[in-house]
């Protein structure tokens, strides 16, 4: 396995960072996760853009432009011989000293990609459906970390993710400071009521599968709209399902108790799954291996 360290492709064993790297010492870093389906990267330059975007707030430059960053994910893949990956995007701070002050790192930052072979869910939870729970844990307050940022503090959800353990579920809910739903801990969630869906506006990462879903739903002429949704409404919607890279669109079939409608996969949440997985056969930065 061939590993991006800072402009080279080295071996995985000699792909090593400091322990005085502050994304290790203090999470202080931006990440990604990509996904490429048969030589084509799925919706690259809007992961690379909301990388620079995470990297524009935490005053990271990367010392190489969007264009740069990109032929370096592609340059991974194709030192990887991989057509269907999933890849790991990691810039941190960089090397500095104990404290906390990132002028200490000298605006070096770290960047790796990691490229690997995709891990697919097994397929009977995309038929059974998942249950998830709503957590104690809310989502960050958006003047202290906001949920748009994909940063290497990851803390928040971790924290819901373990509650989500403990309970004996694999994904939660997460709500905001006002109790609204925002998002899972790994995923966006949508919401189907009367043919029309919703997902949150705020507390949430904008995911890059949510976006592909609502373009999809404008496409397919699918009322969506983004706004602040209860619990209340979570419970008593026609269908629920989570996006995310991995997992593409999972449904739900079960929060906190509550069957989401006749407690099985819906027609629309199906429909729209394959709409996504045509999309990801046409829209991607296309590479050859
Ligand atoms: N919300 C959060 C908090 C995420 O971390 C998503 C939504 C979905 O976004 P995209 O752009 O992928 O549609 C994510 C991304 C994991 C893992 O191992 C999952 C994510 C990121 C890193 C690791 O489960 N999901």
């Amino acid at each position: 396995m061939k590993i991006y360290l800072n402009g080279k492709c080295v071996n995985k064993e000699e792909a090593k960072i400091s322990v005085f790297d502050h994304g290790f010492l203090y999470g202080d870093g931006a990440f990604e996760g990509i996904r490429s389906y048969n030589g084509l990267v799925f919706r690259l330059n809007e992961h690379v853009d909301r990388l620079y975007e995470t990297m524009h707030t935490l005053l990271i430059d990367p010392r190489l432009t969007k264009k740069e960053m990109t032929e370096a994910v592609v340059a991974t893949l194709k030192a990887n011989r991989l057509k269907d990956a999933y890849i790991r995007l990691i810039v941190s701070r960089g090397d500095g000293d104990l404290g906390l002050d990132p002028r200490k790192c000298f605006g070096r930052p770290n960047v790796v990609i990691i490229t690997d072979k995709i891990a697919l869910y097994p397929a009977q939870l995309y038929e059974k459906g998942m249950e998830i729970i709503t957590v104690a844990t809310i989502k960050n307050h958006p003047n202290a970390l906001d949920p748009r940022l994909k940063s290497l503090n990851y803390l928040n959800n971790i924290l819901a993710k373990i509650e989500a353990a403990h309970c004996g579920y694999n994904e939660a809910i997460m709500l905001d400071g006002n109790g609204y739903v925002g998002e899972c801990t790994g995923d966006n969630v949508f919401i189907i009521k009367n043919g029309a869906l919703s997902t949150p506006h705020t507390a949430r990462l904008k995911g890059i599968t949510a976006a592909a879903i609502l373009d999809i739903a404008a496409a397919m002429k699918i009322k969506a709209v983004e706004g602040l949704i209860t619990r209340h409404e979570v419970y008593n919607a026609h269908e629920c399902f989570l996006t995310g890279t991995a997992a593409e669109l999972i449904p739900v079939v079960k929060v906190d108790g509550r069957a989401i409608g006749d407690g099985r996969p819906g027609k629309v949440t199906g429909k729209l799954l394959k709409a996504f997985q045509a999309l990801t056969k046409r829209d991607g930065v296309k590479y050859a291996v």
